[in-house]
């Protein structure tokens, strides 16, 4: 039977799933279910300063019918319980048995650096993700996509910090991007691992019968996951792991399977996250997933996830 356990940043992780940042852990019990599900690792909801109440409702809409294409469209607006309650969170979990990873995403560069002063003293083994990608704040443009304010702001998390972080990124579409955002990533030695990718922003689903928007905030406009992200999150996940090879690489988007788990980690991914469809299954989709990821290892012949991680071949 194929070796599902692995390892991020030395650290030793029973397998390599996990959820993604804002599903299934806004709330304490979110959390806890999270800890006691079969996930490898778990996540935070992003958090601000202070606790926020998010965009007007509906603001998540599954879509989920025969014959489409399964997915999902959000403008939460990043509602949360504030910065305190997820580090108090942080403080009684039990690190040792999952890695943890609390991801913040201060409405201001001032926001998350008072935040990440306070991580810092509680000398907690948190794993610290900063989220450049929120595209949901209205008014508010995604940090990942203003090149000099990402530059700032890695240069000022890493003089502050001064531990190992790791940055949620938005998809990218163009080679040139991508070149300049490793570029700058891989200025900033501290910057140890990149999650791609967060939700693809600003799409708009529309109810063919009522003719009307899936989501209310923001005249329907809202970050897409589920299959229709799946090859720009394979794309984004293999273009950094080609040119950060000192960094890893967390693959989020499009997955609902061990299939879509093994691309990620043939695309260079070493954890992959679980969005969509955990919103749909809940944690009891981490065993089910694992299982056909074993399955498709066994079938293949790989005994362990490094004989095929970062492996993806292309045609000559
Ligand atoms: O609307 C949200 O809360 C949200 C966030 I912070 C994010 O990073 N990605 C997303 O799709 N939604």
């Amino acid at each position: 039977m194929a070796k599902l356990s692995t390892h991020f940043l030395d650290l030793p992780v029973a397998n390599p799933l996990m959820n993604a940042s804002g599903v299934w852990c806004s709330v304490a019990s979110q959390l806890e279910a999270l800890a006691e599900s079969t996930s490898g690792a778990m996540v935070t909801k992003s958090c601000t300063l202070q606790p926020r109440d998010g965009n007007p409702e509906p603001r998540y809409r599954v879509l989920a019918d025969a014959g489409q294409l399964f997915g999902s469209i959000n403008s939460m607006g990043l509602p949360n319980e504030g910065f305190a309650y997820y580090l108090h969170y942080a403080q009684r979990h039990d690190h040792e048995a999952k890695p943890l990873f609390m991801s913040l995403s201060g409405l201001t560069l001032d926001d998350n650096l008072t935040m990440i002063d306070s991580l810092k003293d509680a000398v907690t083994p948190t794993i610290l993700e900063v989220n450049l990608s929120c595209p949901n704040v209205p008014g508010k443009s995604q940090i990942g996509y203003d090149f000099e304010a990402m530059d700032t702001l890695l240069a000022e998390v890493s003089s502050g910090y001064q531990r190992p972080f790791g940055v949620k990124l938005p998809p990218y579409f163009d080679m040139a991007h991508f070149d300049e955002a490793a570029e700058i990533l891989n200025r900033y030695p501290l910057v140890a691992f990149i999650t791609c990718i967060n939700s693809v922003g600003n799409a708009l689903m529309i109810d063919l019968d009522s003719e009307t928007t899936l989501i209310k905030p923001k005249d329907g406009f809202g970050g897409l996951g589920g299959d229709y992200v799946l090859p720009t999150a394979l794309a984004n996940v293999n273009a950094f792991y080609r040119r950060c090879p000192d960094k890893a690489i967390i693959g989020c988007g499009g997955v609902k399977s061990g299939r879509e788990a093994f691309l990620h980690i043939l695309s260079g991914a070493t954890l992959v996250q679980l969005g969509t469809a955990l919103y749909e299954e809940g944690p009891g989709i981490f065993p089910r997933v694992l299982d056909e990821l074993a399955a498709i290892m066994d079938d293949k012949g790989y005994q362990t996830i490094a004989e095929f991680h970062g492996k993806l071949k292309t045609i000559a």
